[in-house]
């Protein structure tokens, strides 16, 4: 069955969305596999965003993801790396539709609530960065 990473960035859950954002993921018919709260560090982050090192958001990208409590999760499900990305919704808040995550809590592009793998290499990546093998249920 596919799996995907989805993490609650600093700003969903001091906005209190973290229930909001599980209650679509399982309303949708995921199923959760993992789940913790942590301060990503900044050797964390580096390793997380490292395909963004080069980009001029990254600097800000960094300071925002380590600046409070996140909330890595892996859900499995049919096509979990599609269905995650389509409840978030798209990247830049301005352009995500209503009924998504992004679309009906966000405005700012670096605080967008949350994060989602891209494609199953990039799940099974991320996965290993946030958990260890029998952290998964
Ligand atoms: P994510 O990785 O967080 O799920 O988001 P994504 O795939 O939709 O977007 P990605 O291109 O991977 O960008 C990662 C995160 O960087 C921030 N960003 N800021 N200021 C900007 O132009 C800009 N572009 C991207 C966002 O927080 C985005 O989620
Ligand atoms: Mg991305």
């Amino acid at each position: 069955m596919a799996t995907t990473f989805v993490m609650v960035k600093p700003d969903g859950v001091r906005r209190g969305l973290v229930g909001e954002v599980i209650r679509r993921m399982e309303q949708k018919g995921l199923r959760l596999k993992a789940m913790k709260l942590l301060q990503v560090s900044p050797e964390l982050a580096a390793q997380h965003y490292a395909e963004h090192q080069d980009k001029p958001f990254y600097p800000e990208l960094i300071a925002f993801i380590t600046s409070g409590p996140s909330v890595p999760m892996v859900w499995e499900g049919r096509e979990a790396v599609t269905v995650a990305r389509t409840i978030m919704g798209a990247t830049d808040p301005v352009k995500a539709l209503p009924g998504t995550l992004r679309g009906d809590y966000g405005l700012a592009i670096t605080e967008n609530i949350v994060h989602g793998s891209d494609s199953d290499a990039s799940a099974e990546r991320e996965i290993g960065l946030y958990f260890a093998p029998h952290e998964l249920v």
